[in-house]
């Protein structure tokens, strides 16, 4: 749930990075933190685990400059991807404005980004919130692969009826990563201008 603080004249929003184990969200992140510059955003914030699996989350603070007036950050989180920490990826899920699903290209993973899908929806649902109110943007990750999927494949199971806007990527080589994040925000202010 973004906040609109009138009287400061400010308007945060959070924008999740969710999808399957290893499919590159911190890689996401890492590269958003490399690449803005200092003055716009915060420091990144990982809790990983030693081989560098994300154990909690990751945090990035950005500044989106101004807009109507109002100053405007965004707070982008990524959720731990392993299935056995869907106690925290709930928790993430908290308050959310936008949503990234990062999907992976190999071959090995197509169930595990259905069953993440799966689970995302299955967590909105016990906030009640759904897919129809919080924006969603697909970014079909690891095309470098040489034995990536067919995009028509991997969208197959995600999304049937190409509901949402998808973006291929190479998030390993930045590719990809600035289209994503665009949409995902356009999609969160676009949302906030709704009359509710
Ligand atoms: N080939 C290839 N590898 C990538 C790409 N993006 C990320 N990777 C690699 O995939 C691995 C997992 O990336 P992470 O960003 O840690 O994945 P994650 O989704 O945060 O994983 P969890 O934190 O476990 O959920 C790392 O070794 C990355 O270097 C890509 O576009 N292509
Ligand atoms: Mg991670």
């Amino acid at each position: 749930m973004s906040v609109i603080n009138f009287a400061a004249r400010e308007i945060n929003c959070k924008v999740v990075y969710y999808g399957p184990g290893f499919s590159g969200k911190t890689t996401n992140l890492k590269h958003v933190f490399s690449t803005v510059p200092q003055a716009l955003r915060g420091e990144m914030v990982s809790l990983a685990t030693e081989d560098e699996r994300t154990l909690f989350f990751d945090f990035l603070p950005l500044e989106l400059g101004t807009v109507q007036g109002f100053r405007t950050r965004f707070f982008l989180y990524t959720v731990p991807g392993q299935v056995f920490y869907n106690a925290s990826r709930k928790l993430i899920l908290r308050g959310v404005d936008g949503i990234v699903f990062v999907a992976d290209s190999a071959p090995n993973r197509l169930r595990a980004n259905a069953e993440s899908m799966r689970n995302l929806r299955e967590n909105l649902s016990e906030y009640g919130m759904s897919l129809q109110e919080i924006p969603l943007v697909i970014q079909v990750n690891k095309r470098d692969l040489p034995d990536a999927l067919p995009l028509d494949m991997i969208l197959q199971v995600i999304d049937p009826v190409r509901h949402y806007p998808h973006f291929e990527a190479i998030a390993g080589q930045g590719r990809g990563v600035f289209e994503s994040l665009k949409a995902a925000s356009k999609g969160v202010l676009e949302r906030l201008a709704q009359p509710s």
